[in-house]
């Protein structure tokens, strides 16, 4: 058995009778004209045209060429729109999809698959994938607020998730900290509390053109950008920002520790409202996915009236700009209209609300703190981190299950698993990439792999294989105990 080690596990995955696949020079690269397969053409081109240090051509028909990649859409494959096919033989590599995210998903499962030679030859066993998705919603959120991350740090990020067939980029882009968005009809948010961040570090944000970058980074990989603005706590970069959204008129300091629970917005001043309908129909404009975050956890210091009034009236303004509503836990304990989704996080709080929601026709997402916080410590050695929610060594992100982890929450109601990296403790890339890796993986195999298929052993066989193109790209990682690195 040669070695692959696709991560996450295929649903079926055999590798054939036959010599492998070898990426020559006259290899070329062979897709329809549509536009959106051109861009996914381009980029598998590029991909092999990196590994091999060689550039692969991409052309719109084979013309008889002795050595073929060939993408295309077909509709001859099991449900969903990332489904895929993938076959490789001696003289051909055929990739067919329902989509071009499923056409990505096939092109990232050929990367997994090639050895290199050394010398810029690249080899593919003969093998034969079928493969879909288990959840349709799979994504890490990332806290860009308690620290800045520029648009390279999450294009380097993007390119993470694309590897291991996520879905979803959530971005954290306000907190007390430092407000990290640009928008148009609030200028002042960004003038006065993008310059701040955990520890007095520089901060920083994305204008509208970046913002923009980093939607279309992602889209060309089949990923998509669910932006947060977190109220109404965790609002401290508002109200410093503006005065009149707190009951003396005076803006609040900046704040730059890591206390969470004590900003909040005051549902009986009059700037309030028109604030929320400002920032999130913004917000709502300047993002094309279906879905606004409006955040709603840990606000400590509010009644649950006034709480659920102001979730209520943002969750209105984001869907008067025709956008789904998407909120942390703790909005479940307010009325919410059937589709809105809740992300489960708190392991500490009572679950009842949560479940009586999803009871009652919530879509729900899975961020437990205990398995898919990836800020949390490996253990107790590990030196960034939080450790809150215990800490969370690879088996213990691996080694559970989504659908029967609340008793009572109906496993229909679970739309996807999604990781979380909050970064009180994180400053750049590499810090933020150790606490990612080889957990995000992880986390992976969990949201795209069905229960029967997963199996600790074998994970921790295949994941061993991924850390040399880890160092590859130079993404710093943790050496987990638990798995035999080569
Ligand atoms: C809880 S998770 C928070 C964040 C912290 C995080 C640290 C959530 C919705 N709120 O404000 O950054 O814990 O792990």
């Amino acid at each position: 058995m040669p070695d692959v080690a696709v991560i996450p596990r295929p649903v079926l995955l055999e590798t054939t009778d036959g010599p492998p696949f070898v990426l020559t020079a006259a290899t070329i690269l062979v897709v329809d004209s549509a536009p959106e397969l051109v861009a996914v053409g381009v980029l598998a081109a590029d991909l092999l045209g990196r590994l091999s240090g060689r550039p692969v051509e991409v052309r719109y028909t084979e013309g008889g060429a002795p050595s073929v990649v060939r993408l295309r859409l077909s509709e001859d494959l099991p449900a969903g729109d990332e489904a895929y096919r993938l076959v490789v033989s001696e003289h051909r590599v055929d990739i067919d999809a329902r989509s071009a995210a499923g056409l990505v998903r096939a092109v990232v499962t050929l990367r997994q698959t090639v050895s290199s030679l050394g010398d810029g030859t690249l080899t593919v066993p003969a093998l034969r994938v079928e493969d879909h998705p288990r959840y349709a919603w799979r994504g890490l959120s990332i806290d860009v607020a308690r620290h800045f991350f520029t648009v390279d740090d999450l294009k380097a990020i993007i390119g993470l998730l694309a590897h291991y067939k996520l879905n979803v980029l959530h971005l954290h882009l306000t907190d007390d900290q430092g407000w990290r968005v640009h928008l148009p009809s609030r200028p002042h948010l960004t003038r006065a509390s993008a310059g701040t961040s955990v520890g007095g570090g520089p901060g920083g944000f994305y204008n509208p053109a970046q913002l923009a970058e980093i939607v279309e980074h992602a889209a060309a990989r089949g990923i998509r950008v669910v932006p947060e603005i977190d109220v109404p706590g965790h609002v401290n970069a508002a109200t410093h920002a503006y005065g009149d959204l707190t009951p003396s008129g005076e803006p609040t300091d900046v704040y730059t520790g890591i206390e969470v629970g004590f900003s909040r917005l005051h549902d009986d001043l009059p700037a309030t409202r028109p604030f929320l309908r400002d920032v999130f129909t913004d917000l709502a404009a300047m993002t094309p996915g279906e879905y606004v975050h409006i955040g709603g956890d840990e606000v400590l210091t509010m009644d649950h009236d006034e709480y659920a009034r102001l979730v209520g009236y943002a969750a209105s303004v984001v869907r008067d700009a025709g956008k789904k509503v998407v909120g942390w836990q703790e909005i479940a304990s307010t009325p919410l209209e059937p589709g809105t989704v809740v992300q489960y996080w708190d392991i500490n709080a009572d679950p009842a609300p949560f479940v009586a929601a999803a009871q009652a026709g919530a879509h729900v997402l899975m961020s437990p703190g205990s398995r898919a916080y990836l800020d949390m410590k490996y253990d107790a050695t590990t030196e960034l981190g939080l450790e809150w929610a215990g800490h969370i060594e690879l088996r213990d992100a691996y080694d559970w299950e989504p659908s029967t982890l609340i008793p009572g929450v109906p496993p229909e109601s679970v739309i996807g698993v999604e990781a979380a990296v909050w970064t009180e403790t994180l400053t750049d890339l590499g810090e933020l990439t150790s606490m990612l890796l080889p957990r995000l993986a992880a986390v992976a195999e969990v949201a795209w792999t069905a229960p029967q298929d997963r199996d600790w052993d074998d994970f921790a066989g295949r994941v061993a294989q991924h850390a040399p193109f880890w160092d590859r790209v130079g993404f710093r990682w943790h050496a987990s105990p638990q798995v035999s690195w080569p």
